[in-house]
């Protein structure tokens, strides 16, 4: 028996002991799981991805995103290329507020549902990508464009997701500002709002990849990180000074075929229309919007030191406002912000400091009232839409017009001694400085690395006295002022200037230079802030379309717009204007020789030419303020 009990006491212990190895995990289990849901059931959100199909059978990836229990919501979309997962899933976390962008928050805080899809040919999306794809007609064969994509995308939302309220508004900043534009073409009658945010609009005249002629380097990188199948990412130019890279590369275009960038058709795209031809004019979305009639209540937004696409919503809001009689269709934002400096935080820019977070105090105080009131069941009473709402720098405060601009042109003249004054000098004449496309200014202290770093978002603020007292740049100052001087609009470059070459460039820069003490923000002190930097390509001096040659030492009258902006230079400040011929690397370098396109310029074509400004009398230079009396 003692044997039996024996036997049975080992045998359940070896029961008890095999029981939990039967239980365990086979260690070859195959480790790989096909799916795993950062969304948990504790998630206080809903995360769906869908497949939107579009008229011509293609399908856009699209994520939808909500609080739990929203219900009767209205939907804010942002058609992007820049990923729909990634912008939908910032962070890991089972809190809407941490998976979205920082600008989304108080948004679906508030009953929206947020909806990003992905453009059509780019991350989950299918279809033929093609960069800001042309609307449809002379430049695009095709059924389909962005306006058709954000149509059926519309149509699709409003019948399949249970829980909105049947009311769409679209968003977005940059690509995604010109996709909402894009969707205010022929719209879909559920969308009743938009705020296209510094939107790429005339890619030629003064948005991403030239400004007035002048080619920006950026545009070779954005095409390789975006549009490379395999191998994408940043130009392989290592990390070394792009200043000098680029130097010595030659022209642009020399640059393009030295890295291969001319194999990208997006780029090829560029070097085949340097001259305003109706590749760019049937782009301009400004020009495409005016000869329709605007149906959707649109809240145009840009950053006033916007170094990507300052052009665009100025442009748009001047093309539409002559439309807008009752003065509750279209209106314009100017807030103290870098490029897409909106959707972020805004309590600086650079050396900049400002009262509060401007970027939440425009989202929450204005943007967010605006799509309530067009898009929620029950809006809150009493809204009226702001014609412009702009920040003014130097005092710090939001400001509202019925119409932008806010002041009247006034010139102020460059004169003798590098004076500016109101009065015209009565006398003529003229300062000189060489230009060497040898050693172009800088755009930025060296050394220079053009990705999207800190020193690119904000080179529009930077202090200028890194180039102040070139001999290649001619600054002109006023005295000491002793009141206010409050501009809001456009300031106007009005320069007559001769070069001895046969092309030029002419990089013209408002300054509000602070005064030389300042205990209170030492970093100011004497600080030259720039208000609005721009540059004009000589050869267009007679139109965007007809590139001509220089005649060497004739002036000529070169009138263009610096940014919007809403600014007052206080007493105790000086207002300056410095005058240069190159802005390196982020325009390219004008050989100052014609030749029949500057992608092409061969080495023996880049020659100093000896750049000569001319003031009062007949040829009186000046820039025009639009100051608020
Ligand atoms: N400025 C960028 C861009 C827009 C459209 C075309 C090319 C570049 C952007 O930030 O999206």
């Amino acid at each position: 028996m003692l044997r039996a009990a024996q036997i049975s006491a080992a045998a359940l212990m070896i029961a008890a002991l095999a029981a939990p190895i039967a239980a365990q995990t086979d260690p070859m289990t195959p480790d790989k799981v096909d799916v795993y849901d950062p969304a948990r059931p504790q998630a206080d959100y809903v995360r769906k991805e869908v497949m939107i199909p579009m008229r011509d059978g293609v399908k856009l990836f699209t994520v939808i995103v909500m609080r739990k229990g929203t219900s009767h919501g209205p939907i804010l979309l942002t058609r992007t290329p820049y990923d729909a997962g990634k912008a939908t899933s910032r962070n890991r976390s089972q809190k809407i507020e941490e998976i979205l962008p920082v600008m989304d928050a108080d948004f679906v805080n508030d009953g929206y549902i947020r909806v990003y899809q992905d453009v059509r040919g780019l991350k989950g999306s299918e279809g033929d990508y093609v960069m800001t794809r042309p609307l449809r007609g002379p430049l695009n064969k095709t059924d389909v464009d962005n306006s058709t994509d954000a149509y059926d995308t519309i149509d699709w939302l409003v019948k399949n997701v249970p829980e909105t309220n049947g009311k769409v508004a679209i968003t977005g900043s940059s690509y995604p500002g010109f996709t909402s534009l894009m969707a205010l073409i022929d719209p879909h009658p559920a969308l009743k709002a938009a705020v296209p945010q510094s939107p790429m609009v005339d890619g030629w005249m003064g948005d991403d990849w030239f400004h007035n002629g002048a080619f920006r380097n950026f545009g070779f990188g954005y095409s390789l990180s975006q549009t490379a199948k395999k191998g994408g990412g940043a130009i392989p130019m290592g990390n070394g000074d792009e200043y000098t890279t680029m130097l010595n590369a030659g022209s642009a275009g020399d640059f393009a075929r030295a890295y291969g960038l001319d194999a990208f058709p997006s780029v090829r795209k560029l070097l085949e229309h340097p001259a305003y031809d109706p590749y760019w004019q049937e782009q301009a979305v400004d020009k495409l919007l005016a000869r329709r009639t605007l149906t959707v209540p649109t809240m145009l937004v840009v950053g006033q030191w916007d170094q990507e696409d300052s052009y665009g919503a100025p442009a748009v809001y001047k093309a539409l406002e002559p439309q807008d009689k009752k003065n509750d269709m279209v209106s314009l934002v100017i807030g103290p912000w870098r490029h897409s400096g909106v959707n972020y935080e805004g309590r600086s820019l650079g050396d900049l400091q400002f009262e509060g977070d401007t970027g939440r105090q425009f989202r929450v105080g204005t943007m967010k009232p605006f799509l309530d009131h067009y898009l929620k069941d029950n809006p809150p009473a009493g809204y009226t839409m702001p014609g412009s709402l702009t920040y003014a720098t130097g005092i710090d405060k939001w400001e509202t017009r019925a119409k932008w601009p806010g002041g009247t042109p006034t010139p102020l003249y460059l004169g003798a001694s590098y004076s500016l004054s109101w009065a015209k000098p009565a006398a003529a004449g003229s300062d000189s400085y060489v230009s060497d496309p040898a050693k172009p200014v800088p755009y930025l202290p060296r050394p220079i690395h053009q990705d999207q770093n800190e020193a690119w978002r904000t080179w529009l603020v930077k202090d200028q006295r890194f180039v102040d007292g070139r001999p290649d740049v001619l600054t002109y100052v006023t005295p000491v002022l002793d009141k206010d001087v409050h501009i809001a609009g456009q300031p106007m470059v009005d320069l007559f200037a001769a070069t001895s070459g046969t092309d030029s460039d002419w990089v013209v820069k408002l300054i509000d230079v602070y005064p030389e003490e300042n205990t209170a923000n030492p970093v100011m002190a004497g600080y030259e802030l720039p208000i609005g930097i721009d540059i004009f390509r000589g050869r267009y001096a007679h139109g965007f379309d007809k590139p001509q040659a220089l005649t060497p030492g004739k002036a000529e009258n070169y009138k263009f717009g610096l940014p919007n902006v809403n600014h007052v230079f206080k007493p105790g400040h000086r207002i300056m204007v410095q005058i240069q011929s190159s802005l390196f690397p982020v325009y390219d370098r004008n050989p100052q020789t014609y030749v029949p396109s500057i992608f092409d310029a061969k080495p023996g074509d880049y020659k100093p030419a000896t750049q000569s400004v001319q003031y009062g009398a007949a040829g009186a230079s000046a820039i025009w303020l639009p100051i608020v009396k």
